[in-house]
């Protein structure tokens, strides 16, 4: 697929360095070692209700990641999935009475005109599930060939033939003790909330004849009006959520690469669960790091369709707001805290960016040298972005002598924060 566009980055002068990652699987902040090549995955849009402020929120947070990683010299392989086949998008397509390809392409076209306008770099690789179908069933039947999945039978009107991964299997298979993935590896969660995080989120549990109910869903075969493909031994059918991403990453990055990026609502099942499937068909882990957004609400409650509290990037665009104000709203927040959207976060930030664009006028480099370390220091420590913030405020506010500068002040912010000035 094609991703979106992007204005080059300013290149400052000096260099960020020792960048910490609060890492979920660590439950603790891990120092991201120095390399010149860093590796990006951030899961991407399921397309049918793109691009609250929620998406939007966990793709500014990798960015600064991105943008980070940048500043300290190395360059960054960055890749990204569409799920542009899966149950949500089918459930939606009916009950709106669209074409699922039709609503996918429209809110994926919607996706990328809110990244481009929130300054959001693009990915490298922009890869669509069902582009991916042809890499995916080979590596299913590897997993199959191996032991390490396995079909069940229908049951209540059910075709036979789906095919799940074996979690016990995958556990058990005898490798380096370093490399190994185990169940909670990534999430470090019990059981019992395992097994109600996958009932909620899209797995099935309560599914007779799974060797362990927590078993991941590779392949469906096959329903009356549901999209499906050949796929070799497996039979017609699509593809399950997490074998999706476990592919397209090792695909397109290294094995395992730097950090795997995505909401908090996917550390359990979909992060655990891609790691898996990662280890288990290559032998290698699938990231070095798992790093999550906290989750964004309207009003204290969580943001979703069926509430009607959606809050779009988009909307909120045609409705004339900048979109460098809605970065800054965001940024107000820390990546990894769950907050609620509200009017007044967004005054503040509409406030804020005035206060900036002012403030740039007059600035020169000797002036900004010292705000651009304190902000590069603030973003190595977790992307720390509310202080880089405060930062810039505190700067912003200083009596200073007039001077005749000029992009200096936003050559800083838009390179570091992605606040185009
Ligand atoms: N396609 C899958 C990932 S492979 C998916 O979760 N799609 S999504 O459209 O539901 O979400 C896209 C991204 O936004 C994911 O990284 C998800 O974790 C994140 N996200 C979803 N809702 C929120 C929210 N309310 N706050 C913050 N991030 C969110
Ligand atoms: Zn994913």
């Amino acid at each position: 697929m094609i991703a979106w566009n992007s204005t080059p980055v300013p290149v400052l002068d000096g260099t960020q360095s020792g960048i910490t990652l609060f890492d979920t699987a660590l439950q603790a902040p891990a120092a991201l070692a120095q390399h010149p090549e860093q590796s990006l995955y951030v899961c991407g849009i399921t397309p049918y209700d793109a691009t609250h402020l929620g998406h939007a929120s966990t793709y500014v947070a990798f960015d600064l990641l991105n943008r980070t990683w940048r500043d300290a010299g190395s360059t960054v392989r960055y890749v990204q999935n569409v799920t542009d086949v899966d149950d949500p998008l089918l459930e939606r397509a009916t009950a709106t009475g669209v074409d699922w390809q039709d609503l996918a392409a429209d809110q994926i076209a919607l996706f990328r005109e809110d990244m481009e306008a929130l300054n959001v770099l693009p990915p490298d690789h922009y890869v669509g599930a069902v582009e991916s179908i042809d890499l995916i069933v080979p590596i299913v039947e590897k997993l199959v060939g191996r032991d390490l999945a396995y079909t069940v039978p229908g049951q209540g009107g059910e075709p036979d033939g789906d095919v799940y991964f074996s979690l016990d299997a995958a556990a058990a298979l005898d490798r380096d003790d370093a490399a190994r993935w185990f169940l909670g590896q990534v999430s470090q969660l019990d059981v019992d909330t395992m097994l109600a995080l996958s009932a909620e989120r899209g797995g099935d549990p309560g599914r007779p004849s799974k060797r362990n109910a927590l078993d991941p869903l590779l392949w469906r075969v096959a329903r009356p009006g549901e999209p499906s493909w050949p796929a070799g031994s497996l039979g017609e059918g699509r593809p399950g959520w997490h074998i999706e991403c476990a592919v397209i990453a090792q695909q397109f990055l290294p094995s395992p690469f730097t950090v795997q990026g995505g909401g908090s609502d996917l550390v359990f099942p979909h992060h655990e669960m891609s790691a898996s499937h990662a280890w288990a068909a290559s032998g290698t882990p699938l990231a070095r790091h798992y790093a999550h957004a906290g989750m964004v609400g309207y009003d204290g409650e969580k943001m979703s369709k069926s509430r009607g509290n959606l809050v779009l990037v988009s909307k909120l665009r045609q409705a004339g707001v900048d979109p460098a104000a809605i970065r800054l709203a965001i940024l107000a927040h820390h990546y990894r805290a769950d907050w609620s959207w509200t009017d007044g976060v967004l005054d503040e930030a509409v406030r804020r960016l005035a206060a900036w664009r002012d403030a740039a006028r007059s600035a020169t480099d000797d002036d900004v040298a010292g705000l651009r370390d304190q902000v590069r220091a603030h973003l190595a420590d977790d992307l720390d972005a509310p202080s880089a913030l405060a930062a810039v405020d505190a700067w912003v506010a200083s009596p200073r002598p007039a001077g005749t500068g000029g992009r200096a002040l936003a050559d800083v912010v838009d390179a570091l924060l992605g606040v185009r000035l």
